[in-house]
């Protein structure tokens, strides 16, 4: 996968060289490009923004550093050999970032991030280029940060960890809280390893048992007990004829 980011501060995205998305990167599975917006402006302050058409606070990012910058990226990505690119642009106002849409990104072979700083980026830039490849605005929660960058990292190392030959074992991800499949719907339980005794507090005895099937049915009785109490929301969508079948099965 190939991705390029776009930004005013390419500094922020100096953890995409550490831990799994630097070891992806290292491997080959992975091509992060990072381009300074600036590069891209033409008056002696490198402007960026300017002031909202229709008044109200804040700047807005203006189109043409955007224009020229992505435009110039999308050329450069094909004479490298890149297809079939994606915006993503990082927005509050996006759909929500889930597991399902990392998924779906992990199977992009091209993504270009457009993270804004200050209210947006003039609303042309995402109508033009949505004329020429899918656009995905994307938020990753409800809060409001500052700009879109921490907002790539997130989403790259979700991506990152899915892309074919990342992650050492397969069987990671199986599992994971909101994977589908196996524990679909739950968020993880607890784990524990050595040693057994630590500042008096022990293990659970079922974890020691070698009964893999009631070892199975504990770890998810923990998995729900802890979505009860950390995602209600995630109980009342669940399908619960389908816990009562596993339950006979167990
Ligand atoms: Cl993607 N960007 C900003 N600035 N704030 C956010 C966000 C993104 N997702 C949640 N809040």
């Amino acid at each position: 996968m190939r991705t390029d980011v776009i930004t005013i501060f390419p500094e922020y995205l100096e953890p995409l060289n550490v831990s799994l998305v630097g070891k992806a990167r290292a491997r080959g599975r992975l091509d992060v490009q990072v381009h300074d917006l600036r590069e891209w402006t033409y008056d002696r302050h490198n402007t960026v923004d300017d002031t909202p058409y229709g008044g109200g606070p804040g700047m807005v990012m203006k189109t043409g550093p955007w224009g020229d910058a992505l435009d110039e990226t999308i050329a450069d990505g094909y004479e490298a050999g890149a297809h079939a690119p994606v915006l993503v642009v990082p927005t509050p106002s996006g759909r929500p970032f889930t597991q399902e849409l990392a998924v779906e990104l992990s199977e992009r072979p091209w993504l270009i991030f457009a993270p804004a700083r200050y209210e947006g980026i003039d609303r042309r830039v995402v109508d033009e280029y949505a004329t020429r490849m899918p656009v995905y605005e994307v938020s990753i929660g409800d809060y409001v940060l500052a700009g879109g960058e921490a907002a790539v990292l997130v989403i790259t190392e979700a991506v990152a960890r899915l892309l074919p030959g990342v992650l050492g074992n397969a069987e990671s991800h199986r599992d994971d809280s909101f994977a589908p499949g196996a524990m679909a719907d739950l968020l993880e339980g607890p784990v524990y390893t050595k040693p057994p005794e630590w500042r008096g507090r022990t293990i659970p005895d079922i974890l020691l048992s070698g009964h893999h099937s009631k070892i199975a049915r504990w770890r998810r009785d923990e998995a729900f007990r802890r979505t009860a109490l950390n995602r209600p929301d995630m109980i009342e969508r669940c399908d619960a004829a389908a816990f009562d079948k596993k339950d006979r099965e167990t």
